[in-house]
């Protein structure tokens, strides 16, 4: 009877992966004769004891077991092994996702040849037994895995609204739930500056809060040690932070804090309370590069990885254009116009972040004065800003905002139905490629992947937060990962699946 059951199921694709609900899709699985029964429990063992791979197995069993104490257990009588292997191999590359899982009639062996692809099993493997608690029984299998894109992000707005680090450490677990490996965290902004700078301390200590039109003083920021905490938390879930320090725009907090940074310092600043774009920008300055510098010293002591953000969006001239400064500056290093001195300014900073192995990435309007050779593009309003860049040879990171943002509403307003883009459903998310028909196929390793955006203007709490993002960073994982992409087969596997939502 089992052997017709499984027949029927291997021949009746997709509906064999509605028994096994993954997400995302996993590149091939192959049904095998048999099945593993688990009623007598489980049990995780590692070929090796090093510290990291004792990490993944606690974080394994967390997940598995649902304990936060959970220590690896010694094999109990009956309990099904899961092996956790990484294999040797010549050319071990770290940044190979890929791994296999081999499920068989008496146990379960998950191999890769580094730990993050070893990590990503571990997922695929919670996946697969939490989805059968009821009937503890998996069928064998064989699971080959690898993703499609590199670069599988997802950016947080700390400053329109503030989320604790509790909140952010849920998010990267929900990250690493659908293997996304790439927290940008944008950590300034017009509405606050939340990460603590030490020799700055007004940033945090005024820019960190807004008065609200009743009194309130609402906002918040990290200290260092929080930083800190969060950046090792991720590492272990292989979860890249990248930190976005905005400039030359998008900077009322830092400067209501320290107003000298603006063109106009003796005008009265505060941290606003209202959206959209403001004209106090940056004053292309000495003290203001020396101020950013300093504040560059201490975001790259803080966080290890390779990328720091810079902003570059949403950056109206109006001020430099009345600026002795701006102008002087133009005059002297021959600029034509503001945009060709928003691209000396964010060069200088690039300069600094590359004294210390740092590389900088910005938002698509970078491409418009100028583009250096080694910055990375996030294309945000479309694909262009992405596209030109490739054309100039440079690494882009594609988050088009009406597939990307998912601040945007998940239903149409039947109120506003003429606000047709800013609505973002979950088909349309799963539809998102990063790619454009337009790339050369021989410049298509160039766009490392996509990113899905929090911006949290309207989203105060972090019941909307949650609200706002399932199920569509299942769909935009899934979309990042997947080769092979069928939205009906998707829907049946989130419907079924017992772990996300
Ligand atoms: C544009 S995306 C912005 C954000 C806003 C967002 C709202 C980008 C680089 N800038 O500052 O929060 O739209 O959807």
């Amino acid at each position: 009877m089992r052997l017709i059951l499984l027949f029927a199921l291997l021949f009746s694709l997709p509906g064999f992966s509605q028994v096994i609900n993954i997400i995302p899709n996993p590149s091939k699985i192959e049904l095998k004769a048999g099945f593993l029964n688990f009623k007598q429990g489980l049990s995780i063992k590692t070929y090796g004891d090093d510290a990291e791979l004792s990490g993944i197995a606690r974080l394994f069993g967390n997940s598995l077991f649902g304990s936060k104490e959970w220590k690896v257990p010694e094999s109990k009588n009956g309990a099904k092994l899961i092996i956790l292997q990484i294999l040797e191999s010549p050319d071990n590359s770290s940044a190979d996702e890929s791994y296999s899982i081999r499920v068989f009639t008496d146990s379960v062996l998950i191999q890769s040849h580094t730990y993050r692809g070893l990590f990503y099993g571990c997922e695929s493997a919670t996946q697969l037994f939490i989805n059968s608690v009821l009937t503890n029984e998996i069928p064998c299998m064989e699971i080959t895995d690898t993703p499609q894109y590199a670069y599988r992000g997802m950016l947080l707005d700390v400053c329109r609204h503030f989320f604790s680090t509790d909140v952010v450490k849920q998010y990267i677990d929900l990250m690493a739930e659908l293997k996304l490996n790439v927290f940008h965290w944008h950590l300034t902004d017009d509405q606050g500056w939340r990460i603590e700078i030490k020799k700055y301390p007004r940033l945090t200590e005024v820019g960190g809060w807004c008065t609200q039109k009743d009194g309130f003083k609402y906002g918040g920021y990290y200290t260092q040690k929080e930083i800190k905490e969060i950046v090792a938390y991720a590492a272990e879930r292989y979860i890249t932070v990248i930190p976005e320090i905005e400039l030359p725009g998008h900077s009322s907090a830092a400067i209501a804090a320290y107003p000298f940074l603006s063109c106009t310092p003796n005008e009265p600043k505060t941290v606003p309370t209202t959206w959209g774009i403001k004209k106090d920008i940056y004053c292309p300055s000495d003290s203001t590069f020396n101020f950013l510098k300093d504040v560059l010293d201490e975001v790259c002591a803080l966080f290890p990885e390779q990328y720091i953000h810079m902003g570059g969006d949403e950056a109206p001239k109006d001020a430099w254009k009345k600026s002795r400064i701006a102008q002087a500056l133009m005059q002297r290093e021959h600029l034509k116009n503001e945009e060709e001195l928003q691209h000396y300014f964010l060069k200088k900073m690039e300069d600094y972040l590359a004294t210390k192995g740092k590389r900088c990435i910005g938002w698509g309007e970078i491409v418009k004065g100028g583009l250096s050779d080694s910055v990375l593009v996030m294309s945000w309003l479309n694909k262009k800003a992405g596209v030109k860049a490739i054309a100039h040879g440079n690494q882009v990171i594609m988050t088009p905002r009406v597939y990307c943002y998912f601040d945007y509403p998940q239903k149409l307003s039947d109120k506003k139905p003429t606000l047709w883009m800013l609505f973002l459903g979950l088909h349309k998310v799963y539809r998102f490629s990063p790619m454009a028909n337009s790339i050369p196929v021989e410049k298509r390793n160039l766009v490392l992947g996509g990113q899905a955006n929090v911006w949290t203007e309207y989203i105060i709490d972090e019941k909307r937060l949650h609200h706002q993002i399932m199920p569509r960073l299942a769909a935009m994982a899934e979309a990042l990962w997947s080769k092979h992409k069928n939205f009906a087969d998707f829907r049946e596997r989130l419907n079924n699946s017992a772990v996300l939502k």
